[in-house]
């Protein structure tokens, strides 16, 4: 007797009903003949699907009114103040496979990666780089370690033109989007942040900065199109909290409230 599967049929009033039908070979004929679903082309695409990055492991430094408390009679180091987080990634070679619609098989590719210190489990798919998540009022110290090496058979230009393609291990980093300072530590291109070298920026986040869905990226000429199409870029959501008033705009989050209630329709 063939094995016989259980299906669940939904109807409009939101109720359920199990019924069996028999047979590996009919799941598929009735899935595809209902709904178009092809358990086996579903199962390829799934090896491919693409998932979320991970999380940046955040750090929230103690706020300096608890440091003072607390360590008294010891060195005030790391020097945290209130509202202070920290996060380290890495720039390293990341091997990894990608798969290759034009011969269907997965390819072995070595590419150029930020990669979360903290990180305590690789990511499943470790070229997009971290989510990082912050606040306003915040004071972000992001530090690169650039871990790729020294000898680099791309340096230095070979026509001497600062656009073309060059120095693929140098980097910088560039916050798009942001309301910060665009000089000294903060989010300055001009700046290449070189092999074995490592760098803290810091992103003064103004209590005032609206929420949003920004990313980061290098932004060194030579090397940019390369980094970022390898995978160097992630997202950077600032989490907002301002209602909307008369006189100034909300954030978008407090627009549509998760309880269903709408305080002003978008
Ligand atoms: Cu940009």
């Amino acid at each position: 007797m063939p094995m016989q599967y259980p299906i669940w049929i939904c109807r409009s009033n939101g109720q359920s009903k199990k019924r069996y039908i028999a047979g590996a070979a009919s799941v598929a004929t009735v899935l595809v003949a209902l709904f178009g679903f092809d358990p086996q082309a579903f199962a390829q695409r799934s090896e491919r699907t693409v998932v979320e990055p991970p999380r940046a492991n955040i750090e929230r430094g103690p706020t300096r009114l608890g440091t003072r408390f607390t360590t008294l009679a010891a060195p005030l180091a790391p020097a945290a103040v209130a509202g202070e987080v920290f996060l380290d990634l890495n720039i390293q070679y990341t091997d990894a496979k990608i798969y290759n619609p034009a011969t269907d098989r997965p390819d072995s590719v070595r590419l150029r990666s930020y990669r979360d210190v903290r990180e305590t489990n690789p990511p499943t798919i470790p070229f997009v780089a971290p989510t990082i998540e912050v606040n306003p009022g915040e004071t972000v110290r992001l530090t690169l370690h650039n871990q790729l090496p020294q000898q680099d058979q791309s340096c230095p230009a070979p026509d001497g033109n600062v656009n073309s393609p060059h120095c693929f291990n140098r980097t910088n980093l560039h916050a798009h989007g942001l309301w910060v300072s665009p000089a000294g530590n903060s989010d300055n291109v001009l700046l290449s942040i070189n092999p074995t070298v490592s760098f803290e920026y810091e992103y003064n986040i103004s209590a005032g900065h609206p929420a949003g869905t920004f990313w980061y990226h290098p932004h060194l000429h030579g090397s940019t199109a390369l980094q970022v199409s390898s995978g160097m870029a992630g997202v950077l959501i600032i989490r907002g909290s301002r209602t909307p008033a008369p006189q100034s705009n909300g954030d978008i989050a407090c627009y549509a409230m998760p309880t269903g209630r709408h305080i002003a329709s978008v």
